[in-house]
Order: structure tokens, then sequence, then C-alpha cells
């Protein structure tokens, strides 16, 4: 007779698929998104000057991950992932680039982040945007063309909203107090200020929310040094206010992904560079976002799961299955750090260090966590 446990646990589910987040490196043309995401993650690069979109499937590398592969042998390791969307090089020096920069920032409303990658090498064989180097400029451009295409997307919503807001339907209401946070936004957009400056409420979020407003995701900037600017200041100006900036050397970074780990320490000693591009970019992406990882462990399977900073236990729950969040009982919880200190987990509790978090318990970045529940 099978007796059932009603205490299940996490790896008897199975996991929701798909990426943990998606990021699109946007930029100027011959910024050097296709040669860094290739440095990111070991794949060919795209050629300069595709128009295609390439996409490329990043894990998160986390040594926390390794360490407790080391100790728990699982049948598998799962890195979280981030889902790379290598775009285009665009252009506003003319109607038509401006016409097929309009085309990709349709194809790149719906993802989490952007990472604008701005030239500040010097190449003579690789023509420079505007015939100078000048990544302050270049910066302040895409972010004004953004701006520009949200309010044509304000502008015509505002239009339609016009003339169907007098037709008396059940959406009647919704659809007026919508005009009046659209006029507001055009009305900053045409002053210049962030359409987040004038969004008062969650309501009014909502209201705009399907509209996906590239200036209302968050982004980073990845400054693409040439060698011999690594580790001096670039002045970015205003344009870089408020976001976080990476520097990196594009091509010596897909130089470094092709070694072998040895001669990569080596070379990377030698350049003065304590870690590699791939870290450098997923940290900052976590960042910006506001993202931790809590971490699961067992015979099966050892996982990172990011989670945004402040989620609380049930939340974590609900990220790995829905049924873990509904039967949620509790969660055993430790620190990776303590594991790490004690060896393994009958040390941890025999220190005391293991604890019983209920559902509101915050979640801290590198909790290793047994969910109980009951379903
Ligand atoms: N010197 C130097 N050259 C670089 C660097 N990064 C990229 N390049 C060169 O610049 C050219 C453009 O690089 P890509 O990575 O194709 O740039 P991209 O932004 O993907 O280009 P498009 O997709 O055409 O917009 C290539 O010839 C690269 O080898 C760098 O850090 N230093
Ligand atoms: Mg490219």
């Amino acid at each position: 007779m099978i007796v059932q446990n009603p205490i299940l646990k996490v790896s008897q589910l199975e996991y929701i698929g798909d990426a943990d987040l998606k990021v699109a490196l946007i930029g100027l043309m011959q910024s050097g998104k296709s040669t860094i995401l290739s440095a990111i993650s070991g794949k060919e690069p795209a050629m300069m000057g595709s128009t295609d979109i390439h996409e490329y499937m990043v894990p998160v590398p986390d040594d926390r991950l390794d360490w407790l592969t080391g100790l728990y042998q699982p049948k598998k390791t799962v890195h979280a992932t981030v889902d790379c969307m290598d775009m285009p090089g665009i252009s506003f020096t003319d109607d038509h680039g401006r016409k097929a920069a309009r085309k990709f920032f349709n194809e790149v409303r719906t993802v989490d982040m952007f990472v604008a990658v701005v030239r500040a090498f010097d190449n003579p064989s690789v023509p420079a945007y505007r015939s100078s180097v000048n990544p302050a400029r270049d910066l302040e451009e895409l972010k004004t063309e953004m701006l520009l295409a949200d309010l044509e997307l304000v502008t015509t919503r505002i239009e339609r909203l016009e003339k169907s807001v007098h037709k008396p339907t059940k959406t009647q209401a919704r659809e007026k107090a919508e005009l009046e946070v659209q006029l507001k936004l055009q009305e900053a957009i045409e002053s210049e200020k962030p359409i987040s400056s004038v969004i008062e409420n969650d309501l009014q979020m909502d209201l705009i929310k399907p509209l996906n407003f590239l200036t209302l995701k968050p982004m980073m900037v990845v400054l693409n040094v040439g060698e011999d600017q690594l580790g001096s200041k670039i002045e970015l100006g205003a344009a870089s206010e408020g976001l976080e900036v990476v520097s990196l050397c594009g091509s010596l970074e897909s130089e470094l992904a092709q070694l072998d780990a040895d001669s990569r320490e080596e070379f990377m000693a030698d350049m003065g560079l304590t870690e590699p591009a791939s870290k450098t970019f997923v940290q900052s992406c976590y960042s910006t976002l506001g993202l931790i990882s809590f971490l699961t462990v067992g015979k099966d399977e050892v996982r990172a799961w990011p989670i945004e900073k402040g989620a609380s236990a049930l939340d974590a729950a609900g990220k790995i299955h829905s049924d873990i969040k509904r039967g949620f009982i509790r969660a055993e919880t430790m620190a990776y750090a303590d594991l790490q200190e004690q060896g393994d987990e009958k040390a941890v509790k025999a220190a005391g260090k293991m604890r019983l978090e209920g559902k509101t318990y915050v979640v801290q970045d590198g909790d290793i966590i047994n969910f109980r529940f009951n379903v």
C-alpha cells in the first residue's frame, strides 16, 4: 500500500519553464551590442549590420550554485536565466533610419528592461555614428528618441480616446480617466519630463500599462570602452543620471570568452580585470531590476530563483508553483553563508541556524528554502 504523505517536496512538482527575465540590448549602430552579447553568452556574434533580432539564453553565474552542487551532488543544477535580445543597430540620421528604429522599438515593448550599449571605443575601421565617437551625445540621442517614440504613442492614443470617449459604452468612465492621464503624459513629455514624474498612483499606472511605454522601463547602460580606456572615467553627462553604468571592453571580453579557464584568469589578472563581463552584466541587470536570488537544494536539483527584493516567503513559494503557494505551511530556511560555514545541513540545525519562517517572512538574498506545503 502506498501511504500518501500530505507534505510534498518541491521536487515532486513540475517547474514553470521559460527564462526568468527578458532583456533587450539596444543602441546606435555598431556600438558593440553583438560583440558584448557574444562575450557574455559564449555564442557566435550576429553579423555587424544584421537587421534580424537574435536571442540568447544566458545563464546567471552564481558561485553559490557551484558550491551547493559539490555538496548535494544533484541530478541537475539549474541556473536562473536571462533571455537577451540582440537588437539591430539603430540610427536617427535620416527618415529611413528613424522608421526602422520605430519598428525595432515596438519589438521590445514587452521586455523587462533595456541595456543601452554606448560606444566609447575608438576603432578607425568601424565608422563612428555621426562621424565622431561621443558617448554622452549618443546616450542623450537614444534616450530622446525613446521619449519621442512614447510621445507618438501617447498622441495616437489621445486621438483615439477623444473620439471614443463620447460614446456611452461600458468602458466610458475608464476611458475618460485614461484620457486625463494621457493628456498629462503628453504635456510632461513635451516639456522633456519623464513619464514617471506625473504618475501619481497605481490606478493611473494600470490605466496606461497596456501601452508599454519605453521610458517607463528600467534601463542600464553598458559603456563599450577600448582596451586603453579600461579603468579611466568617461563622462556621460546628464543622460546617465540615475542609471547604472557598466564599463567593459567588448572586443577584449569576447577574446577572453574563447580562452580556457586557466589562461583566462591569467589574462584577466594581466589586464587588471577582476571578473568576467558575464558576471558584471547579469549582476547589474539584477540590481537594476531590484532582484535577489533564493535557492532550493536537494538530491534531484540545486537551483537559483530570482525574486524581487522585499518579496515574502509566500511570493517565493508562488514563484516555484502556485500549489506551493496555495498550500503553504512554512519555509524551512537557512542562509547560504551559514551552510557554507557549518559544512552541512545537520551542522546548521545543530548550531540552531535552521529557521522556520512563515508566509510574511521577507526573503533574503542567498536564503536556502525548503517549502512545506499541503494541497
Ligand atoms: N576596438 C574595439 N572594437 C570593437 C569593440 N567592440 C566592438 N568592436 C568592433 O566594432 C564593430 C561593431 O561591433 P558589433 O558588435 O557588430 O556592433 P553592433 O552594435 O552589434 O552593430 P550593429 O548590430 O550593426 O548595430 C565590430 O567590427 C567589432 O569588432 C571594442 O570594445 N573595441
Ligand atoms: Mg549587432
